[in-house]
């Protein structure tokens, strides 16, 4: 039973982050009576919009460089996905989310701690936002890491020293404790003979 729930503890907090980089788009639909469809992609995690691309004007065969957006708190088996849109916004004010037409989607399941992922994943839809010839594609590059293995508090210090280290399994709640005493200086003499002898106390209480 105890296993279960470190499990479940774990599963709901999301200790993973990825990179995602949306590099390119090819063959995507032109959705304009003027010159073409102006691409941009967003990226989404469980129905939430994570960030998006810049936007291409004019130009059905996309490259972006905005660099990576960088998503926490991922669960293994999430799921992204990457929507791909026309900006049709004719003045700068106006909103993006309404003056937009499809281009098509596609998901990526997220690769494992660790993995990376760079595809051009087929971009799905119907035939009025992906066109009815050659299917368009996504050029995604996804690298995945756990944020447990890299956080501050697991971090091997050589200066350091460990006085008390409780693993998570052994803790009620999915807790891990460091405790570290680094050094002491300056301290005030309260020997009469000799000098004050350092000494430590660490104590921890569990209340389960
Ligand atoms: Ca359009
Ligand atoms: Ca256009």
């Amino acid at each position: 039973m105890e296993g279960t729930s470190v499990a479940a503890a774990e599963d709901v907090l999301g200790n993973l982050s990825a990179d995602v980089k949306i590099l390119a788009a090819k063959g995507l639909n032109n959705r304009d009576w003027l010159g073409k469809s102006d691409p941009y992609c967003e990226l989404f995690v469980g129905g939430v919009s994570r960030g998006q691309t810049e936007v291409r004007w004019n130009n059905l065969s996309p490259q972006w460089d905005k660099g990576s957006i960088t998503i926490r708190g991922l669960r293994p088996g999430d799921e992204v996905e990457f929507k791909v849109w026309d900006d049709d916004r004719l003045l700068p004010g106006m909103s993006q989310e309404r003056n937009r037409e499809s281009l098509g989607s596609c998901k990526l399941p997220l690769p494992a701690a660790g993995e990376k992922k760079d595809e051009w994943l087929q971009v799905e839809g119907a035939a009025e936002e992906v066109g009815d010839g050659e299917p368009p594609h996504l050029h995604v590059a996804v690298e995945v890491r756990s944020d447990a293995a890299t956080g501050p508090m697991t971090e091997p210090n050589a200066d350091a020293k460990t006085i008390a280290k409780l693993a998570a399994e052994d803790v009620p709640g999915n807790l891990s404790v460091d405790v570290k005493i680094l050094a002491a200086k300056g301290l005030k003499n309260r020997d009469w003979m000799g000098k004050s002898d350092p000494w430590r106390i660490v104590s921890c209480l569990l209340v389960a």
